[in-house]
């Protein structure tokens, strides 16, 4: 078995997903805590300027699964399915409720220090996400989000803090999530709100520079408080992007079509930007505006791994004409892959796609990689003894962690595998609870309706053996 005895298994969520509370304790407002659910969410997340300005019937963020009161039940759960390794975020807005305050909100700490505390109960390792889709809502009110060059000192401050409180306690850092999701859905990732008359790609870079920047401070502090005992994480929603054929063209625009989605890895790990950043930026006539200590901090603190969501590959086509067929299924357009199946939402599940990406990344980057999210989003019924049978499920985790073993056994070093939504939490896409990833059923519906209660779905006890077995028993 090439899995190490110590590979780190277990399950991944997010603040903002799960915990609900959202004004408890002091904690300010994300820019989730405005976006509502289904048909409407998609419309807010791609026409942001509309919907700061909509009272919605229903945010499906505000009560969530209620996480923020349940974390100890939820993590015994954990426990009993053997995690090692528990991923979430810390919410920003709940530490510095609209983020440029200078002191830190002491009920808001007092819940991580809790949580934290949880974990190591059970000696489960949290794994933890500084900016996860929840930049506080001030900060893109007063300042205009992440095109704004003095996030990046909230975000230090921020970054500071958490990572001094809780240098005993939390070994593994994301700065931020699915970093590239600035580039598709530029509200979530970086609370941009772009007007018709400006340069989407200008503001976009910009506040991808802004972003990178932030991430170096926070590895250089994160080196500063606790040496090499941290280690520091960047993270990509990762998808290797096929060429539609055999074509050389498909092939050249499916190297390019990659390239951007791997240039904020290329500049977090590699420490500067990429030679075909030059050209990409010239002919999308963009212009980064940098501070003279940029670079060099950039080269200086790098990130020590590398982490990624992977649910599906992509395909593209050199030809504009077949590409005008691609659909999103999710943020990403892609083509029909006509070698896969897709799920309830479109995604198109490609396990030897985990294979492909994992030896793209190694080869690249040569730095411990980390599966920090992947699973299956569906709808699942509750059966009347209380469970549901989601062999569906089971099935996609077993295609995919057979692949990842292939990858390891390819000689890739991979620290751990999180699961998505380990418990059914909101969906970040759509707002909706029946979306659900999770071995935990949780009994709320789309409207936030139901008793709140959890029930072990088949996967649990099936995780539970991959885990005791250590990956043997798929
Ligand atoms: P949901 C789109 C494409 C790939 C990953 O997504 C994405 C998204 C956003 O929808 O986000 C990540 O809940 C993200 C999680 C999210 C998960 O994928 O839309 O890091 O917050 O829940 C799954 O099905």
């Amino acid at each position: 078995m090439p899995l190490s005895k110590d590979f780190l298994w277990g399950g991944a969520i997010a603040a903002n997903q799960a915990e609900g509370a959202y004004k408890e304790d002091g904690k300010g407002m994300a820019l989730v805590d405005v976006l509502p659910a289904g048909q409407e969410r998609r419309e807010a997340l791609f026409n942001p300027e509309v919907a700061l300005k909509t009272e919605y019937n229903y945010y499906p963020s505000h009560d969530s699964i209620d996480f923020y009161h349940n974390y100890k039940a939820d993590i015994k759960l954990f426990a009993e399915m053997g995690f090692k390794v528990f991923r979430t975020s810390i919410s920003w807005p709940r530490i510095f409720p609209n983020g440029d305050e200078t002191e830190p909100n002491q009920k808001g700490l007092e819940f991580y220090d809790n949580l934290f505390d949880e974990c190591k109960k059970y000696d489960i390792e949290p794994l933890v996400t500084l900016n996860h889709f929840d930049t506080p809502l001030y900060l893109i009110e007063e300042y205009g989000g992440w095109r704004n060059r003095k996030l990046v000192d909230f975000y230090e401050r921020y970054a500071k803090v958490v990572l001094n409180r809780y240098k005993n306690k939390v070994k593994y850092w994301l700065t931020f999530n699915e970093i590239n999701m600035l580039l598709h859905i530029p509200f979530f990732g970086g609370g941009l709100v772009i007007r018709e008359d400006e340069n989407a790609d200008q503001v976009k870079y910009q506040a991808a520079h802004h972003q990178l920047v932030a991430s170096s401070l926070a590895t250089k502090a994160a080196k500063e408080i606790n040496g090499e005992d941290f280690m520091i994480g960047c993270m990509l929603a990762a998808a290797e992007i096929y060429p539609y054929t055999c074509h050389p063209d498909d092939l050249l625009k499916s190297v390019k079509e990659n390239q951007k989605q791997y240039f904020f890895i290329d500049v977090q790990s590699r420490g500067e930007y990429p030679s075909y950043a030059n050209r990409l930026f010239r002919e999308l006539d963009v212009e980064i505006e940098m501070e003279p200590e940029d670079k060099v901090l950039l080269k200086t603190y790098p990130v020590d791994f590398i982490s990624f969501s992977y649910y599906s590959s992509r395909l593209t086509s050199a030809d504009p004409e077949v590409n005008k067929q691609a659909t999103s299924g999710n943020a990403f357009k892609s083509l029909k892959n006509p070698y896969l199946e897709s799920s309830d939402w479109g995604w198109q599940i490609d396990p030897v796609g985990l294979r492909v990406t994992m030896n793209q990344m190694y080869d690249r980057y040569q730095k411990p990689l980390f599966i920090v999210e992947n699973g299956l989003g569906a709808v699942d019924e509750l059966t009347e003894d209380n469970t549901v049978e989601d062999d569906y499920r089971i099935e996609y985790m077993r295609e995919h962690l057979k692949e990842m073993i292939e990858a390891v056994d390819d000689g890739v070093d991979l620290l751990g595998y999180t699961s998505w939504g380990c418990i059914d939490i909101v969906s970040a896409g759509t707002g909706e609870m029946k979306k659900r990833y999770g071995f935990i059923y949780v009994d709320l519906d789309n409207e936030g309706n139901g008793t709140g209660k959890r029930y072990k779905k088949k996967s649990f006890n099936w995780y539970k053996k991959v885990i005791e077995s250590n990956g043997e028993t798929l």
